[in-house]
């Protein structure tokens, strides 16, 4: 429904309807989102926000296009507070004119004279319009409209300027008659005595439209009672952020820091949301040709310590000791870098400040001793949105072993070592297939039955090494099976293994990919060795 009859729908509904202010396309979303039928352009906040004062400081081009923002920000309508209308009837014109043309729904102007001054400030001293020439402003307004329903609501100041009821009965008539759609009825007062007295001698001659800012301790159903039909909350928005803004731009200042301030805003992320950032991510799937590559992250889980390494992980978690020159992890990213890869997320705990290897996101599980491996991804699960590889952060491999995980289709696929070699002792991820490696020989697709977590044995078909490729629908599943079960208890002690076994019982296939030899993992003295000979 276009803007202008959804706000000519709201003045005319048969109940009390509300718009709220707002001066800004962010502000103008907000009070979309919190179930507003319309907005208040508030003259007041739009020329505070730009930091002038409301005496029409900012030019009516400026207003214009601060609205032209709101507007294409909300599919709900927008009043706009036009003060004077800018100047005489031929300045209203034009603005009538650009307003439509922006997809604003009506515009409100007040019978003062140009420059304005806010109503709340020496309202007493604040000469009125002739009647006659602001009758003839409306009247031009109204035969310059090309949209029947574009509203245009005459705004009574004589309360304001000291008047009494009988000028501004006297003023809103002739606003009527030269086509006002309805009168807005201002009052400076704490209580609606003011206005109600207008309203029973106005006896539902046109719509009321009311601003309770003074008057804000009558009860709400007071104006159903008397048949109001919009109530404009006029500057709360921009009242409530300056009172956020003074408060964390005076916390930043003391404490030098963010700490405290981090923790009563929004995080980042909320205002990309607010932005839409969303509609961006699907339009360059769409229009972005080399979209088509479908970036990859990788995530690398690294929370643990490494006991069995003792005294060597006293300071530091055992992604980060040094095999030759460099760490465990940084071989790891530097092989990742190779497949083109540069998001890269690591999840941390144990010494996480040691983790700090340049461009890296790094998340933090707490909890990294009393949790599984399922805990640490599930800090990473805003990274599970497009086609992930996920890596132990204790291994070292050769760089085809990537490739073989990036460039199988299926949805889910492991790396599999079908040499095991039962003289090492350790447990580690053993897996049943449904076909040995030899049957792969033999152009048969293995996929996993099981994975448990054992000693070697000769019937295992293979070591799970820790390098898993999940494509965007198999990061899909993976994030649903974290929301679904990250509530319960039992989740703390999953293991990605967990992961796999339960796609593999719910008919997700996960593909294994063979290799024989040719990577190492980390967990005893002697696997140090091992590695430094890598
Ligand atoms: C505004 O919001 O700018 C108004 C309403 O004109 S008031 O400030 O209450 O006069
Ligand atoms: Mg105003």
């Amino acid at each position: 429904m276009r803007k202008t009859t959804q706000l000519r729908r709201l003045l005319e509904s048969p109940s009390l309807e509300f718009i709220m202010e707002a001066h800004n396309g962010l502000s103008a979303k907000i009070v979309e989102e919190a179930g507003f039928k319309g907005i208040w352009g508030s003259g007041l906040a739009i020329s505070a926000s730009l930091g002038v004062r409301d005496n029409n400081e900012a030019s009516w081009t400026q207003v214009l296009d601060v609205l032209e923002y709101m507007s294409d920000a909300t599919s709900i309508p927008i009043l706009l507070d036009g003060d004077t209308g800018y100047g005489n009837f031929n300045n209203m014109r034009r603005l009538v004119k650009k307003l439509e043309q922006r997809g604003v729904g009506g515009v409100c102007i007040e019978d003062k004279i140009f420059p304005k001054t806010n109503s709340f400030l020496r309202g007493d001293r604040q000469p009125l319009a002739d009647i006659d020439e602001f009758a003839g402003k409306i009247k031009a307004g109204k035969d310059m409209q090309s949209d029947d329903d574009f509203l245009i609501i005459a705004r009574v100041e004589a309360f304001i300027a000291g008047w009494g009821l009988k000028e501004a009965l006297l003023r809103a008539e002739a606003y009527r008659e030269a086509g006002a759609d309805a009168i807005l009825i201002h009052s400076k007062l704490s209580n609606s005595s003011e206005v109600f007295s207008f309203i029973k001698e106005w006896d539902n001659r046109s719509p009321i439209v009311l601003v309770p800012t003074k008057y804000y301790t009558t009860p709400t159903n007071d104006f159903r009672e008397h048949k109001v039909s919009l109530v404009i909350w006029a500057n709360h928005l921009i009242r409530g952020c300056v009172q956020k803004m003074q408060e964390i731009t005076k916390q930043i200042h003391t404490d030098e820091n963010l700490l405290a301030a981090e923790d009563s805003i929004v995080p980042v992320k909320e205002i990309f949301r607010l932005q839409d950032d969303q509609e961006i991510a699907e339009a360059e799937k769409r229009y972005l040709s080399n979209y088509a590559k479908d970036p990859i992250n990788a995530v690398i889980l690294s929370a643990s310590r490494g006991k069995l390494l003792g005294h060597l992980t006293s300071d530091i978690p055992k992604t980060m000791l040094k095999i030759g020159k460099e760490s465990i992890l940084a071989r790891m990213i530097n092989h990742i870098y190779e497949h083109d890869i540069k998001d890269i997320t690591v999840v941390t705990g144990y010494k996480s400040d040691k983790v700090d290897l340049p461009n890296l996101n790094k998340v933090v599980n707490e909890d990294y001793e009393g949790t599984g491996q399922m805990v640490s991804l599930s800090k990473a699960i805003d990274k599970l949105d497009r086609t992930t590889l996920l890596l132990f952060g204790d291994i070292l491999f050769r760089k085809y072993i990537l490739q073989f995980a990036i460039d199988d289709p299926e949805d889910v696929v492991i790396i599999v070592d079908s040499k095991i070699d039962t003289n090492h002792s350790n447990k580690s991820d053993f897996v049943y297939a449904t076909e040995p490696d030899v049957q792969s020989y033999f152009g048969e697709t293995a996929y996993v039955n099981k994975v448990v977590f054992s000693e070697p044995n000769a019937e295992f078909d293979g070591e799970w090494i820790g390098v898993m490729k999940l494509s965007a629908k198999g990061a899909d599943m993976a994030r649903e099976f974290i929301r679904e079960n990250q509530d319960k208890p039992e989740f703390s002690n999953l293991d990605v293994r967990d992961m796999i076994n339960w796609f593999a019982d719910n008919g997700v296939k996960v593909k294994i990919q063979y290799i024989s030899g040719h990577w190492v993992d980390v967990n005893n003295i002697s696997d140090l060795t091992l590695a430094s000979e890598f």
